[in-house]
């Protein structure tokens, strides 16, 4: 059970072969584990385990391929740490899995779209992150397009929570996600944003990714690792637009942000 009271910190491990500069299994092991110690010590409530990149554009990868990223660091970060695990992943086979070898929590880019996904989550009985995407990776940035995308994205938030909880999924074990950046425009995120709090309104804890994203780009023009301080802006916004979990790179400044923002904050 998590505690919504405070802000909950979800830090960001990626287990893809180029967040590595060495691509040796120990190395890569090894420096994953650093990075979950790291996160842990800072505050981090959840580290959140990925194994397939779902950048715009980027290639699938195979179940075992993903399988052999995941798992192991999976295993190592239970024998040492106590930490909630989550595993960023649309296929069944690998939600499977990665639960039974010792993740918590289900976080799904395609919101169990896949099939058979709803019905393996709801065996695991686990926490599901249900996300918006409108398309996919590989053609989500190419024209996306909405009438009004508040309204598109609660609805199908709404429509997934549905079918999870009819295929036995319980109320208490969702999260919903309005997914930020996937299959949206510089002008789509500010407006999902500001109405960040609509989403809330349907009931269940919002977990928002924000940390780095390309929104920032035009919002500040800097690279990647320069924009620390526009993530943290973004996540005090989305905190008093009543988000709950915050899928972070950079645990210990997100905290210290969030407590001060949270002062100020009622719910
Ligand atoms: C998310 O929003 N995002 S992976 C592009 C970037 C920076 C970061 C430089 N998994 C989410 O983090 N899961 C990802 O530009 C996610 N919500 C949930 N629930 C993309 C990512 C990123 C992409």
């Amino acid at each position: 059970m998590i505690d919504f009271s405070k802000p909950t910190i979800m830090g960001i491990l990626n287990v893809t072969p180029d967040s590595f500069s060495d691509g040796g299994r120990f190395n890569s092991l090894n420096s994953a584990l650093n990075q979950v110690e790291k996160m842990i010590a800072e505050g981090a409530d959840i580290i959140d385990i990925g194994g397939e990149s779902t950048r715009p554009g980027a290639d699938r990868v195979s179940i075992d391929e993903e399988l052999n990223r995941v798992v192991p660091v999976i295993e190592a970060i239970t024998k040492r740490f106590d930490t909630i695990i989550s595993i960023d992943t649309s296929k069944p086979q690998v939600m499977d899995v990665a639960i039974k070898s010792g993740a918590h929590l289900i976080n799904d880019v395609n919101a169990l779209q896949a099939e058979g996904a709803v019905d393996i989550a709801s065996q695991l009985n686990v926490p599901v992150c249900l996300m918006h995407m409108q398309g996919n990776p590989k053609n989500m940035q190419s024209n996306p397009r909405y009438t009004n995308i508040i309204e598109e994205v609660c609805y199908f938030l709404k429509q997934r929570t549905e079918v999870c909880l009819e295929a036995g999924i319980k109320k208490k074990n969702i999260l919903l996600d309005p997914g930020f950046g996937f299959g949206k425009t510089y002008e789509h995120n500010i407006e999902l944003l500001a109405g960040l709090n609509k989403i809330s309104e349907l009931g269940y804890p919002v977990l928002v990714g924000l940390s780095r994203k390309s929104l920032l780009d035009k919002m500040i023009a800097r690279k990647v690792d320069q924009r620390l301080a526009g993530s943290i802006s973004l996540a005090i916004i989305a905190l008093q637009n009543s988000a709950k979990i915050f899928r972070v790179h950079d645990v210990a400044e997100t905290i210290d942000a969030l407590k001060v923002a949270q002062c100020f904050t009622r719910n």
